[in-house]
């Protein structure tokens, strides 16, 4: 018997907007001429005309899938037009399906808090302009409803008894007998339907859309009714639309929790739940999981539409199918170089226009092995902090394939295979960025100094001439790296990897998806792993992110420069000058460097941090150089160029090797924030800061007080 529990009183409007046929209506802006014809958008390679990756409504109607290949389309439709996903890179390159995507948030954002949830999804919720139409303009008021939102779907409205469909919906939006929340709906349907006129009018693209009181229900409805149409879910037909929903349609459910329940509990619709006790469920599957799962079967939902325009994470990822498999460790580096270079061109312009940087770096990928014992085992995915610039990027890429491949095939299997091919293969290899979050206003003033400058500039290429494959491989299993549980969205195909980027892959969703199939206890030590690793990713990365992304900039600034350089230097000097005096980037700076930790053992930056102390590593991650007083971040010595983090941008090397002397001044350095640090390891700062006076010989202790502070092992 279930539970006895009231209803839900979400009195929410969340809409949910899938565009329609996305990329095929981009690319039938771009050629006018298509409009109206079957067309679809094919993956850039010509085996079998490629593979359809989205379908026109009018091809649809021929027969024409998404799972099918070119060739197959034109026997099924022979007057269908494909068009060819642009390429960048040799792999699809998805930028202008991207910001069309942009275009249509920046218009479904004016009437309410508006989440991006993929390259063609937004989630909106409507609640406060619904309750104000209805306050101030209600539905019954208005002289004239609009005639698109009478072609609304009301799931229940009973439109079988010959009358006026339209005639049923406009008596359905004006009923005056209607409860609150109903009439809450009916102002949903006026406004959804009035952005997706505007959203057609401004970008040309049609698109559908979900009505309901909370975020699942409005995305199950979304598709309900497509092309160009929305539906909407009163309360009263929550009850028919779950019912016999297969429970593995259910968002989240499509993994091996919806496998569970279909094999342990004999569930397969989301209405079998129904028969479940919260208790029940809660035994079998957790706390947290079992209420989940009872409310989701009764059409409850509390998740909040956040209010996200941007996207929650950037990927980019390829996939090397039949013989196209990548078979030696040279291959994959070059498509992880070329994966990384797009991945990290995204991140500048994120950080350039948006002032964001990301700070998890992750690597997925699938392989084979062609004498499997253990077929069933997977490439593990693998993160690890993320330091901006091209390089480092495709270094740190590069490093976690190698222990990812150590893990997949064994360690005697890695030593022995070198550039020849060794009975593995990879079919998918991806790389993403995720906890992207705003760089403090301080640290703005880095990014300002470059504002305006294409960002075209932030991807130049730099040279990966300090990995050695085979060297690295045999390293011992990673201090630098921690495995992450498979994405199921890694499974997801690409191109639509901003659906895995913004949707999917990073941790919020492996969370999510992990709450579903993990006990709770489970689900709490792995969340707090998870945690841990964001904040304490987030100092290092910001400091050697920003000056590589500026690095890089100026690379490609110089090398850009002929005659102008002259001119260009002064200014930049000019500039650098002013700011250093004017911007106080630096405190902020050292807000986030104590605001991220403790390091958890196995993190790049404690163990750096600890090396450095320790005076075992020429590699200082962090520091401040008593020399010139700077808040630094140097790379391996002889590997990259050293570059100095400042409050005004960055250091470099002046052609004869002299670095410019361009840091932090301690006097930019707001004394209280030093003060704020636990006591224990101002002093250690102080000495960095002024050697001489703090720490006569300038040695380093081993042991000394600031590894301790950031050490796994303090208690805090
Ligand atoms: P979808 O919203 O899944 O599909 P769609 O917009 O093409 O069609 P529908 O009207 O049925 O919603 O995907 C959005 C875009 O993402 C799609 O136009 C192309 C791209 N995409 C891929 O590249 N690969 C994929 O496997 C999927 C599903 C989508």
């Amino acid at each position: 018997m279930p539970v006895a529990k009231p209803e839900s009183s979400d009195s929410r409007v969340i809409a949910h907007v899938d565009m329609d046929c996305f990329y095929v209506q981009v690319e039938q802006r771009k050629q006018p001429q298509l409009r109206g014809l079957p067309t679809a958008v094919v993956q850039y390679n010509e085996w079998k005309g490629g593979a359809l990756i989205a379908v026109s409504y009018e091809a649809r109607k021929f027969g024409v899938k998404r799972s099918m290949r070119g060739a197959e389309a034109k026997e099924v439709c022979p007057q269908i037009q494909l068009v060819q996903v642009p390429v960048a890179r040799g792999k699809a390159d998805l930028n202008g399906y991207r910001s069309a995507g942009s275009e249509v948030v920046s218009i479904l954002s004016r009437r309410g808090r508006c989440e991006r949830a993929s390259i063609d999804e937004v989630y909106l919720d409507l609640t406060d302009a619904a309750e104000t139409m209805l306050a101030e303009n209600p539905p019954q008021s208005l002289e004239k409803i609009d005639e698109e939102a009478l072609k609304s779907h009301i799931l229940g409205l009973n439109n079988e008894d010959g009358s006026d469909i339209k005639e049923n919906v406009r008596n359905w939006i004006n009923r005056h007998s209607a409860d609150h929340r109903d009439k809450l709906l009916a102002c949903g349907i006026l406004i959804v339907a009035e952005l997706r006129m505007q959203v057609l009018k401004e970008t040309e693209f049609t698109c559908s859309a979900g009505i309901a009181h909370n975020k699942m229900l409005a995305k199950l409805a979304s598709g309900m009714n497509k092309p160009s149409q929305q539906t909407v879910v009163p309360s009263s037909s929550v009850n028919g639309l779950l019912n016999t929903l297969p429970i593995r349609k259910m968002k989240q459910l499509g993994g091996k929790l919806g496998i569970s329940l279909q094999t342990d509990m004999g569930v397969n619709t989301v209405g079998d739940l129904l028969q479940f006790p919260e208790e029940k469920l809660q035994e079998r599957y957790g706390v947290n999981t079992g209420t989940w799962l009872w409310n989701i079967a009764r059409g409850i939902s509390g998740e909040a539409v956040e209010g996200r325009l941007l996207p929650k994470s950037h990927g980019s990822g390829k996939t090397f199918t039949g013989p196209r498999a990548l078979k030696t460790v040279p291959a994959v580096q070059h498509w992880l170089n070329q994966l990384c270079e797009e991945l990290s061109e995204r991140l500048c312009s994120d950080l350039d226009q948006n002032k964001r940087m990301a700070h998890t770096l992750t690597l997925h990928a699938r392989a084979y092995k062609s004498s499997d014992s253990d077929s069933q085992k997977k490439f593990p995915s693998k993160s690890c902090p993320l330091r901006y610039g091209t390089a480092k990027i495709q270094e740190d890429a590069f490093n976690l394939f190698q222990a990812g491949l150590r893990e997949y095939i064994g360690f005697y299997g890695v030593k022995t295979q070198g550039n020849h091919y060794s009975g593995w293969g990879i079919t998918s290899l991806s790389v993403s960025a995720s906890k992207i979050v705003p760089i403090p206003s301080g640290t703005c003033s880095i990014a300002k100094y470059f504002h305006g400058q294409s960002t075209s500039h932030f991807s130049s290429m730099q040279p990966l001439d300090n990995v050695n494959g085979e060297a690295m491989l045999l390293l011992p299993p990673g201090s630098e790296c921690y495995s992450e549980v498979n994405s199921p969205k890694a499974e997801v195909d690409f191109p639509k990897e901003e659906s895995w980027t913004e949707d999917t892959v990073p941790e919020l969703d492996l969370q999510e998806q992990k709450v579903n199939f993990l006990k709770d206890e489970d689900l709490s030590s792995s969340l707090s792993k998870t945690q841990d690793g964001f904040t304490q990713d987030i100092s290092p990365s910001l400091l050697s992110g920003t000056e590589a992304c500026l690095e890089q900039s100026q690379n490609k600034q110089e090398s850009d420069i002929t005659k102008d350089e002259g001119q260009f230097k002064s200014e930049y000097n000019k500039e650098r000058k002013g700011k250093r005096v004017k911007d106080k980037g630096t405190p902020s700076i050292l807000e986030l460097f104590k605001s991220y930790n403790p390091y958890p053992f196995g993190s790049s930056f404690s163990q750096e941090l600890k090396k450095t102390a320790e005076g075992t590593d020429a590699r200082l991650t962090i520091g401040l150089e008593s020399k010139g007083h700077s808040l630094a971040e140097q790379s391996e010595v002889g590997k990259e160029k050293p570059m100095h983090c400042s409050s005004s941008g960055y250091g470099r090397d002046e052609g004869d090797g002299r670095r410019e002397a361009w840091s932090y001044s301690i006097d930019e350095i707001d004394p209280s924030v030093i003060d704020e640090l636990p006591p224990e390891i101002q002093d250690e700062i102080k000495a960095w800061v002024h050697p001489h006076k703090w720490r006569p010989n300038n040695t380093v202790r081993r042991g000394c007080k600031i590894s301790h502070y950031f050490s796994p092992t303090k208690k805090s």
